[in-house]
């Protein structure tokens, strides 16, 4: 048997998707289009204010193509908060208009291959805590995808020893750092919370260096023999001073 690895966990997380139901939305009167904006940026500035606290983060992004028009991320310390943050907008005037397209739920994680330097453990480190419990950025663009790691005869990360795991993911973060400043990575654990192993969640300020990430992470060892991945999601920013003139009609 190989040894797992201790995983870091910060706030829980929450991407939920959804199209807008655009016939009864133009169908519906101009008072209540009106009260829907007003009750949809009443909550949007709740959550900033939770954000503003340090107490959670969340972001808007408006979806490309037809999986959704709508994504949010939203991060909380507690699925109970997440869940309330549903419940409070699936009861909004909005949610009336809109169709629940597709939901993941998986906790902010970062591993532990690293060896500890000087014998202090990293998860009490500030840095490591403010990558565990994160601000979100409100980059351009976002892109959202889940993940798992290949389990099949001869390329079984599950059979991998710890030490070549570790090196594995070295080489793989060495690729990643080039993308510094260009592309900002969340890695969240969805083992026992949902049907994939991890999420993975991109933000950039070009849409093209999502492709250009992801097409070289494809040569990467960790990633060409021992990933496997879903549905991808990628969207604009949509600011909260910005949904009144998207959702005009
Ligand atoms: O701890 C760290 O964050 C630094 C090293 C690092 C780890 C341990 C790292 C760096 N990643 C790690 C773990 Mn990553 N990552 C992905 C994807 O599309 C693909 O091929 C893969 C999807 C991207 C785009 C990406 C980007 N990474 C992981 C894990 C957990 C693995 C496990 O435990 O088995 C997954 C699933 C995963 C997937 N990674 C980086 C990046 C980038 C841009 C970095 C550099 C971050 C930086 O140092 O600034």
């Amino acid at each position: 048997m190989v040894e797992a690895v201790e995983t870091m966990d910060g706030w829980y997380s929450l991407h939920d998707l959804r199209s807008i139901d655009w016939n009864s939305w133009k169908l519906a009167s101009e008072a209540e289009r009106q009260e829907a904006i007003d009750g949809f940026d009443k909550l949007l500035s709740k959550w900033e204010a939770v954000e503003a606290e340090k107490n959670g983060s969340h972001v808007l992004y408006q979806v490309i193509g037809q999986k959704a028009d709508l994504m949010f991320m939203f991060l909380r310390p507690t699925t109970n908060e997440l869940t309330d943050i549903e419940t409070e907008f699936n009861k909004s005037k909005f949610a009336e208009f809109l169709i629940p397209t597709h939901s993941y739920v998986s906790v902010v994680e970062l591993s532990k291959y690293r060896p500890q330097k000087d014998g202090v453990d990293p998860e009490t480190l500030p840095e490591t805590q403010a990558r565990l419990k994160p601000i979100l950025p409100k980059w351009e663009h976002i892109c959202f995808y889940p993940m798992d790691r290949r389990r099949d005869g001869e390329n079984n990360w599950y059979t991998l020893e710890k030490a070549d795991r570790g090196q594995l993911l070295y080489e793989h973060s060495k690729t990643g750092r080039k993308y510094a400043g260009k592309v900002k990575q969340f890695i969240t654990g969805s083992m026992g919370l949902d049907d994939w192993e991890w999420g993975v969640t991109l933000f950039a300020h070009d849409p093209l260096q999502f492709k250009k990430i992801v097409y070289e992470m494809r040569f990467d060892v960790a990633s060409s023999r021992y990933a496997e991945f879903g549905e991808f999601f990628v969207g604009n920013h949509l600011p909260r001073e910005a949904v009144a003139a998207f959702l005009k009609i």
